[in-house]
């Protein structure tokens, strides 16, 4: 039996991913657009937890006061009929033509002014609806010219915006913490923060530090070549794993938002394997794209699917840590070997230095003629993954 999703495996959907009407570069959109009301409808009835939004996914750019209220309480009354939550909100700084050079980091002041207004105006929305985690993506903070951007003072003006609504956020008691979303390029040629390393950096000179942390996608570091895993691993490491946007990439090129596993499956694997086991308890947000070619019965089918092939890697994930072969395996290839400090409690270099068995005895030979085991302990994974064991 296929495992089916409910609330308790808090699996989340931003609005615009199943109402994308699939409209591209080249061509037109091949769905017309959705109601968020409906979206929300069809998520709970396919076992989500949750929604997130962008402010002009909810309440079309330019709404007066009046309709934009009309539009937050049918969407109020759908969570409230669903069940669904809102664990997650986000601005829309990319798409109106007046953020074409950015948005926190626009060389004109006047447009970074606007663009923390509306910032603000849907971090009021978002602590309405509960949400605990506010998404930075800056798809449009970058350059496509080097003569362009000053990209030390658009790093100052960055860090500006980020501080001044982590103030605003303290100062109102929302209870919201902020995650940065990095990728390396598209829409701009090259987009500031490009990856997890470069956001972490940027994180660490930030006022407000504490409350600002990670929403990385596996698209946007696989475009950069990048080993998701490892990404991932780190911002756990550095308790900077706020949120998370799955989706499938197959290699450097153009953001594809694949449904999850439908791109480097392997790595899909051993991602579920990290957040189920390394310490991750936020939702398990999909922030993916409908393809193109699909109708409206294609949009719920893929939307299904990212949550199937999760927690079939989740119960292949399970199945491979309690195989004694893989344990024996994983003794061979001294994973956890690992985890013990180099030096003893108590001892400092002196110690080593004094240690003749740690060198002038030690033949470095024998460890070098040693095989790891590593390939048959991938091996097994890909057996396991493949169900063959
Ligand atoms: C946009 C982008 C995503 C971000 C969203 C949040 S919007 O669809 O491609 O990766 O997560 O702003
Ligand atoms: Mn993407
Ligand atoms: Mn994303």
């Amino acid at each position: 039996m296929p495992p089916v999703p409910t609330p308790a495996d808090k699996f989340t959907f931003g609005l615009w991913t199943v109402g994308w009407p699939a409209l591209d570069p080249f061509g037109d959109p091949t769905r017309p657009a959705l109601d968020p009301v409906e979206s929300v409808h069809r998520l709970a009835e396919l076992g989500a937890y949750g929604v997130t939004f962008h402010d002009d996914d909810l309440i079309p750019f330019g709404s007066d006061d009046s309709d934009r209220a009309k539009h937050v309480e049918r969407f109020k009354a759908a969570l409230e009929e669903t069940g669904l939550k809102v664990p997650m909100a986000t601005t829309n700084l990319f798409k109106h033509p007046v953020f074409k050079d950015g948005a926190f980091t626009a060389n004109d002041r006047e447009v970074r002014r606007f663009a923390l207004r509306k910032v603000m105006r849907n971090l009021d929305l978002a602590a309405e609806l509960g949400a605990h985690t506010y998404v930075f993506w800056g798809g449009r903070e970058g350059s496509e010219s080097d003569a362009a951007k000053d990209v030390r003072a658009a790093l100052d003006r960055y860090r500006e915006g980020i501080d001044l609504l982590a103030q605003y956020v303290t100062d109102r008691g929302y209870g919201i913490r902020f995650a940065l979303e990095p990728k390396p390029n598209e829409p701009r040629g090259d987009i500031l923060l490009p990856t997890i390393g470069h956001a972490l950096a940027f994180i660490s000179t930030l006022e407000h530090a504490d409350m600002v942390g990670l929403n990385p996608e596996v698209g946007h570091e696989q475009m950069a070549g990048l080993n998701f895993v490892h990404g991932i691993a780190q911002a756990l490491w550095q308790d900077k794993l706020f949120h998370i946007d799955l989706n499938g990439q197959r290699g450097a090129k153009y953001d594809q938002d694949l449904v999850f596993g439908h791109g480097d499956l392997l790595n899909a694997f051993f991602l579920v394997d990290l957040l189920e086991n390394g310490g991750y308890e936020g939702p398990r947000h999909f922030d993916y794209k409908p393809a193109r070619t699909e109708d409206i019965t294609g949009v719920w089918q893929s939307a299904a699917a990212n949550m199937r092939t999760y927690l079939l890697l989740k119960e292949r994930a399970a199945a491979f840590r309690a195989d004694p072969e893989v344990q024996e395996q994983l003794a061979i290839a001294r994973v956890g070997e690992l985890a013990t400090p180099t030096l003893a409690a108590g001892e400092g270099y002196a110690d080593l230095l004094a240690d003749r068995s740690a060198y002038e005895d030690y033949n470095p030979d024998v460890a070098g003629a040693r095989g790891a085991g590593f390939v048959q302990l991938t091996q097994l994974a890909v057996e396991h993954l493949l169900g063959a064991r």
